[in-house]
Order: structure tokens, then C-alpha cells, then sequence
């Protein structure tokens, strides 16, 4: 392949004052474009040590994948490509959504500070597209808003975009083109910008990880997500996997691991994890001042935000990680339904099975059953609260997985060690001695609704 000038390039970008000679030269580099890099497997893909460009430390995407490049003339060259994919969203839950390069999320690029990068961008959806490079510094004809910094990329066609990665951080990549039905399908990916260098705000870690937070609304026993909803998603995804296909996070006891989460939902995620206090050591701009760092378990990613978290994992044992919103830790759930706890329903069953012989009754004991129900569900479509752990069902789904720290986990092995084996007396456990007297109120409870005192506030003009 020819090797083009940057200048020649740097001209045909700009569109002005490109001689014939530098366009030939474009259209010859173009012609060449590299092979995509398609993947359609649902494993969370080993770190890729760069074979070529300066070195750095690589990032695990949870049930991803870091894009390979080629290098053209000290230029990083990648191609995305824009496309329909089916995503198996957890065993038994395929989702048609719209991804690149065989999945959505698409695939982790992972740069280093200062790399010039080039990235050709084919559009295979049935409308027009465009990739905007959230959170980078970039000449702002290549940052991607339709029609504000650029033409959309027609359909069938190939763009390029071309830039330094100017600043070492967390970023992301989503279109700036009919937004919402496009991010609604699936259509975004994360970005890691290494330093080039050591940097006095951004440690050295053991294990270094990243994932999306995205969001679908599915109706149960469909496949294709609505594309017009607004905030009711029922879906709630890191890198488009619910619970328990969600990847753990596999570390090794007194490892230094930071994990990136950026959020491309509709609603914030206050992120917490079990056992463990973190910092907070970068955010959308970049790597936070040390004086500005405090210790927390819990961190809010606000919509299209990026949070880096830090810590030691000196904790052996089996750490729940989760969105702290309860709601999103489960699947698929009608939420138009009564609360049940403490009502009376006996001889009610039998009474509408009469008519409709499916009939169950839930919830009047709180909603545990359901983690161990086998209802009948609708194909294609993901349990409300699911997964087994070694005492029984989690009664999870959704934003939830587990953060593993062990002892004897092999240093950059990233491989599930299975189920913590918790050191004897060590659990939780049932006492079995005498138990005192249960006191209960003399009297039945009070069923009687609270008399309702309400004050109207009295103002001039207006009646009730
Ligand atoms: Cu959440």
C-alpha cells in the first residue's frame, strides 16, 4: 500500500486547496483500507498486547473485545463497522440490535497519548450514521454530530475519521445521527487513551477493566428493542448482558485493579461493590487531582458520564458489584402489579382458576418465590430474578455481577476461579438455641386507613 503524506491527507480532510496529486493519493490509501476485524463471540476476550505501536498496559472489556489496528506510517489505523447484530444478551435472550463489528457494544479502542489514529468507519446499517468520539480533544470536523461537524455517512459508505489522541483517559464512542434509535439498537463502545508515560495522577494497575452501562426495553418474548422509549427501559445491561451472563471480575488477592464504566443509558447508576473502599481517580476529563480523591463504596455514572474506580483488592471472598438502584438489578418486570404482602387471599386461587386456569398467585409473602419459580415465560425472553450461587438463588438480574478476589488466582489470569470456598466459620450461620418470646400486640393489627388531615392552601383566584 502506498504510503500517503500527511500532508496530501492533512489537505483532503480540510477540503480546501487539495491538489489532483493529493487526491489520487487519498483515494489510493482508501482503496486499501484494512480488513475488518469481526467477532461475534460472547467471551470476554483476553487483554491484546499491542504487537506494534508503543507499548502500555491492556484493558479486559467484560464480554468484549479490544479492536486489533494496523499500523500505516506511524498512523494507528482502525475500521469500524456499522451493522445489524443479534446480541445474546443472557442464554436463551438473543436481541437484534445495531453494533459494529459483529457486537454491540462494538469493540474497545485502546490508543496511546499522543498516537495520530485513523478510522475508517463503514456504514452497513439501513440509514445514514456517524461516530461521535465522546470526551475526546479533537479538530471539530472529526468530532462526529451530523450535519453540525460533518455530512451523515450514507448508507453503503466508508468514512474516515483522523486524529491525536491528545489526553490519557476513559472515553466513548456513539453515533451523533438519528441518536436515539441508534443508541436505543446498541450502538456505542468504549475508548482507552494510555499515557504515554508514567503519569503522576494515573497509577500502574494489575488488572484493568472497563464496560458500558446500556439499556434496552424488550418486551418480553420479542427480539427487536423499542426505539422511540424515552426513560421506561426494561433491559439493564452492562456491555449489553443482564445477570447472570454478565462476566465476573476475576482478581487476585492484594491486586491494584481499576475499572472504567461509562454510561450511555437514560437514568445514572450509583455503582457499588461489596467489601472493598475505592477512589475515584478519573472522570470524563481525565485523571482526577490525588488532593481532590476521597474513599467511597458507592459511585453515581450520571448519563454520559465516565467514572474510573480504584483500589486494593485485599479482601479474599465472592463481592457482589452492582448498580445500587434495585429495579435495575432485575430483568424484564411488569411493575404494574398490587403489592400483596399481608392480604388476605384464601380461597381466591381456586375461585379465578375457575376461569382462567393459569392463574397464580404472587406476592403475598414478598417476591422471593420468584427467584426459585419456574413460571412459564414467553420465549426469548431473560427470568425476572435468576441466577444460583452455592446457598441457593441470588434473586438477581440485570446490572449484577461478582467481584472475585483470591488468593491463588494466577498474576494477568483472568479466568472465573468458580465459587469462593469460604474458610470454616466463616458464614453466616443459623442459631439454634432457645429464643426468647415473640411479643405480639394483644389485639388484631389496626386495619383501620389512617384519617386523612389535609390543609388546602387557599389561593386568591384559584378554586378546587
Ligand atoms: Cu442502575
Amino acid at each position: 500500500m502506498t504510503n500517503t503524506p500527511t500532508n496530501s491527507r492533512r489537505q483532503f480532510f480540510a477540503g480546501a486547496a487539495a491538489s489532483v496529486a493529493g487526491l489520487a493519493v487519498a483515494r489510493s490509501a482508501l482503496a486499501g483500507l484494512p480488513e475488518p476485524v469481526i467477532q461475534t463471540s460472547v467471551e470476554t476476550a483476553p487483554p491484546l498486547v499491542p504487537q506494534t505501536g508503543r507499548p502500555y498496559n491492556p484493558v479486559v472489556t467484560l464480554n468484549g473485545w479490544t479492536l486489533p489496528w494496523r499500523m500505516n506510517n506511524g498512523v494507528k489505523e482502525f475500521h469500524l463497522v456499522a451493522e445489524p447484530v443479534v446480541r445474546e444478551v443472557s442464554p436463551g435472550f438473543k436481541v437484534n440490535m445495531w453494533g459494529y463489528n459483529g457486537q454491540s457494544p462494538g469493540p474497545t479502542i485502546e490508543v496511546v497519548e499522543g498516537d495520530r489514529v485513523r478510522i475508517f468507519v463503514t456504514n452497513k446499517l439501513p440509514e445514514h450514521t456517524t461516530i461521535h468520539w465522546h470526551g475526546q480533544r479533537l479538530p471539530s470536523g472529526m468530532d462526529g454530530v451530523g450535519g453540525l461537524n460533518q455530512r451523515a455517512i450514507p448508507v453503503g459508505k466508508t468514512y474516515v475519521y483522523e486524529f491525536e489522541a491528545r489526553r490519557p483517559g476513559t472515553f466513548m464512542y456513539h453515533p451523533h445521527a438519528d441518536e436515539m434509535v441508534q443508541m436505543a439498537m446498541g450502538m456505542m463502545g468504549m475508548w482507552v487513551t494510555h499515557p504515554k508515560a508514567k503519569h503522576p495522577h494515573i497509577s500502574e494497575v494489575d488488572r484493568d477493566f472497563c464496560f458500558l452501562l446500556n439499556a434496552f426495553d424488550v418486551e418480553p418474548g420479542s427480539k427487536t428493542p423499542k426505539v422511540n422509549t424515552m426513560t421506561d427501559f426494561n433491559i439493564w445491561c452492562w456491555n449489553s448482558r443482564v445477570f447472570p451472563a454478565i462476566d465476573t471480575l476475576n482478581v487476585r488477592l492484594n491486586d491494584r485493579v481499576r475499572i472504567r464504566v461509562g454510561n450511555l443509558t437514560m437514568t445514572n447508576h450509583p455503582i457499588h461493590l461489596h467489601g472493598h473502599e475505592f477512589l475515584v481517580t478519573g472522570t470524563d476529563g481525565g485523571p482526577t487531582p490525588p488532593s481532590t480523591r476521597w474513599y467511597e463504596v458507592t459511585t453515581d455514572v450520571a448519563v454520559g458520564q465516565m467514572r474510573q474506580i480504584e483500589l486494593i483488592a485485599d479482601e479474599e471472598g465472592d463481592w457482589a458489584m452492582h448498580c445500587h438502584k434495585s429495579h435495575h438489578t432485575m430483568n424484564a418486570m411488569g411493575h404494574d402489579v398490587p403489592t400483596m404482602i399481608g392480604v388476605d387471599h384464601r380461597g381466591l386461587v381456586k375461585k379465578i382458576q375457575k376461569v382462567a386456569p393459569d392463574y397464580m398467585l404472587m406476592g403475598e409473602r414478598g417476591m422471593a418465590d420468584m427467584g426459585e419459580m419456574q413460571m412459564p415465560i414467553p420465549d426469548n425472553t431473560a427470568p425476572m430474578m435468576t441466577g444460583t450461587g452455592q446457598f441457593g438463588p441470588l434473586e438477581m438480574g440485570g446490572m449484577f455481577t461478582v467481584f472475585k478476589v483470591r488468593k491463588d488466582q494466577k498474576p494477568g489470569d483472568y479466568k472465573d476461579p468458580g465459587p469462593y470456598k469460604f474458610p470454616e466459620g466463616t458464614v453466616a450461620y443459623e442459631w439454634t438455641g432457645a429464643l426468647p418470646p415473640t411479643p405480639r400486640p394483644a389485639a388484631s393489627a389496626d386495619t383501620t386507613p389512617a384519617a386523612a388531615t389535609a390543609i388546602k392552601p387557599t389561593v386568591k383566584g384559584m378554586s378546587h
